[in-house]
């Protein structure tokens, strides 16, 4: 491949010069190997070997592939609404879209962390993030739902979020953006930054039995950026790692003015410490405001409450709790490898990737081997952290995963690459170009103690000319590598659902094994829940028309009503019959500009319809559900305001107007 060798000094132009251009290696479109399809293809009727969680950007969801197939198995609503789903556009389903400023059906969402136990994947949960209205959410990878958001306070640009500790005792998530605090007056002017900017870190404990989601506290950091984010595990257990920029402290022109100083910093959290003074109350509480949404699968319902208040502790006053170690330049991955004892930065602007060691960083702190400090935090010396440095690696560096046998495998943006290297020795072993500009990597289970290894997918800043055109916007797309052997090897391409950052994956049986099939109808607790065909109706108090209306192969019931009256809002509750996996039936009736509903079996959704003239209104089944699905369908008959029509309804009391037009 066409290497590109640039001056250190150019880095930043060549940085935003290849960022527009992408960097395309010379031999981008040889064949991948004769062998390379039979490695990708899953007879039909065969399951893939593991599921792949890709972020999907910003399009706010998450989307699951098989592996190695590449094929899309289901797109996860998080921080989104679906007309796939009917999520967010059911009764029941709007909350989880609620904050502290109101609905917000459309976020930016960029990490993923599975659950772990023990430092390994315990296929229980997924938790993503949300960048732009800072917001965490933990998907139940039983039913591939959104379970959970909670709402990050003082935070702006949830970017360095969710990272999980060992045992999933907290989520882990930075601010991107340094800002004035909630609590504080923020009406400030924007060049009173390093008097008025803050950053934190907000760690967000999750209930072992259930998962439930609690801010517990936050640390406050000086003003600056933090990004990339992994915990320690092994005997880094109880730390956790961050990558920061900015430490310029610019509030404009950040391309220039951030890249000024040779090193920021990797920001290392002594999190037990910190745990330790919240527990014994030396926090601060604040008041504040965010909220937190739950989803239920007992009610099928979703609920949020606004919470007011928060722990903060400030770290210039708990010294033993942070540590900057200096980091050569902008910083952005910063992952821990199976052992816990290395800890790799990778400088966007860097030509070196520094690896450190966790050994050498509690010698240092044990001896003060400190130069100064960074807002009140004590500044390690960069060589009394460093383990080593890995040589001329790439251009560019920005995630490194690792195989669990030693190597390390990183990404270069700028020169469009995957470099795989060891540990050991630093050296470099092997590279191959990605087409193009990598971001993140995943390595299945590869920022865990136990990585499974075997296969490596790169998620590629560009895509230029490996789709076929559609637009001004080509293809978003993964590249699926074979790193069972020494070299690596490329096996396809695939295209993902928005913009892919980083992914997780993990073996199919940790996860196939525990899937929902159906909701026990009889465990249905949603208050509006019709319990079979003989309780249906419809009932009216004052404006307000409540349809209990039940699904099953093929009708709905009842499936005729009258009295509905313009003025009136109308609330067809649907409830799903069906007992067996995979039958759902979708409701729609004309004009409702709410949507459609998908309601699982055994579950009940709500559609709220306003109807706006008078007439009749067909509702249909839009899920392709049995031989006779076509079929499933009725009519809502709507008056004028003052009609004295009355509320009725029925199924299957049929005119004879039919049968006498068949009359010979
Ligand atoms: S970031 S390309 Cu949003 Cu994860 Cu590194
Ligand atoms: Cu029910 Cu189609």
């Amino acid at each position: 491949m066409k290497k590109i060798f640039l001056p250190v000094l150019s880095l930043t132009t060549a940085f935003v010069l290849l960022s527009i251009t992408g960097c395309k290696p010379k031999n981008a479109g040889d064949a991948t190997g004769s062998d390379a399809a039979s490695r990708v293809y899953v007879p039909p009727g065969k399951y893939d070997e593991l599921y792949n969680f890709v972020s999907g950007g910003f399009s706010g969801q998450v989307s699951v592939y098989g592996i190695p197939s590449g094929r899309l198995l289901r797109v996860i609503p998080v921080f989104s609404v679906d007309p796939e789903k009917g999520w967010g556009y059911s009764e029941e389903t709007k909350p989880m879209l609620n904050t502290s400023h109101g609905e917000v059906p459309w976020g930016d969402q960029h990490h993923l962390d599975l659950s772990q136990t023990n430092g390994e994947i315990d296929g229980r949960w997924l938790f993503a993030n949300e960048n732009n209205t800072p917001r965490v959410a933990r998907i139940d990878l039983k039913t591939f739902r959104t379970a959970e958001i909670i709402e990050i306070p003082n935070s702006a640009g949830n970017h360095s979020s969710p990272f999980i500790t060992e045992n999933t005792e907290y989520v882990v998530a930075g601010t991107r953006f340094s800002v004035p605090m909630d609590y504080e007056n923020g009406d400030v002017p924007i060049d009173s930054y390093k008097k008025n900017f803050k950053g934190t870190i907000s760690f967000i404990s999750v209930a072992p039995k259930d998962g439930n989601m609690k801010i517990a506290f936050q640390l406050l950091l000086p003003g600056m950026n933090f990004d990339l984010s992994h915990s320690g595990k092994g005997p880094s257990s109880g730390w956790f790692f961050f990558s920061t920029y900015n430490s310029e402290q610019a509030h404009t022109l950040l391309e220039v003015n951030a890249s000024k100083r040779d090193k920021d910093y990797i920001l290392a959290v002594n999190w037990k410490k910190a745990e330790e003074y919240f527990k014994a109350g030396k926090g601060k509480k604040v008041s504040v405001k965010y909220a937190h949404n739950k989803y239920s699968d007992s009610t099928h319902s979703a609920t949020s409450t606004i919470e007011t208040e928060t722990t903060i502790i400030d770290t210039k006053d708990f010294p033993d709790i942070a540590y900057m170690i200096p980091c050569p330049k902008s910083p952005h991955g910063c992952d821990v490898d199976p052992t816990g004892q290395y800890i790799v930065g990778s400088g966007k602007l860097a030509a070196l990737i520094p690896v450190f060691s966790f050994a050498k960083i509690q010698q240092a702190i044990d001896a003060k081997n400190f130069d100064g400090d960074y807002g009140g935090i004590p500044v390690i010396k960069y060589e009394a952290a460093l383990h080593g440095e890995v040589k001329k690696p790439g251009l560019g560096p920005l995630h490194t995963e690792f195989d669990g046998k030693g190597n390390a495998y990183t990404t270069f943006f700028i020169s469009s690459e995957i470099v795989k290297w060891s540990l050991q020795d630093l050296k470099v072993i092997d590279r191959h170009p990605t087409y193009y500009s990598p971001g993140h990597l995943c390595i299945p289970g590869g920022d865990t103690k136990k990585p499974y290894g075997k296969y490596l997918i790169a998620y590629n800043k560009i895509t230029k000319d490996r789709y076929l055109p559609t637009g001004p916007e080509l293809a978003q797309s993964a590249q699926l590598f074979d790193i069972s052997g020494d070299k690596m090897k490329l096996l396809s391409d695939y295209p993902t659902i928005g913009e892919p950052h980083y992914a997780q994956a993990v073996p199919a049986e940790l996860i196939a094994k525990n899937s929902t099939k159906i909701f026990k109808i009889e465990e249905n607790r949603n208050p509006y829940v019709t319990m079979g065909e003989g309780k249906s109706k419809v009932v009216r108090s004052g404006n307000r028309v409540d349809v209990y209306m039940t699904m099953i192969r093929s009708h709905f019931n009842p499936d005729n009503i009258e009295g509905v009256k313009l003025g009136d809002d109308v609330y067809f509750h649907l409830t799903n019959l069906e007992q067996d996996w995979d039958v759902p039936h979708g409701f729609a009736v004309k004009g409702a500009p709410t949507g459609e509903l998908l309601v699982m079996p055994g579950e009940t959704q709500t559609l709220k319809w306003t109807p706006q003239t008078v007439g009749i209104y067909p509702i249909y089944c839009t899920d392709f559900c049995s031989a006779l699905h076509q079929e499933m369908q009725g009519y809502v008959r709507v008056s004028a305001k003052g009609s004295n029509v009355p509320i009725s309804f029925s199924l299957g009391k049929n005119s004879d107007a039919a049968d006498s037009l068949l009359k010979k």
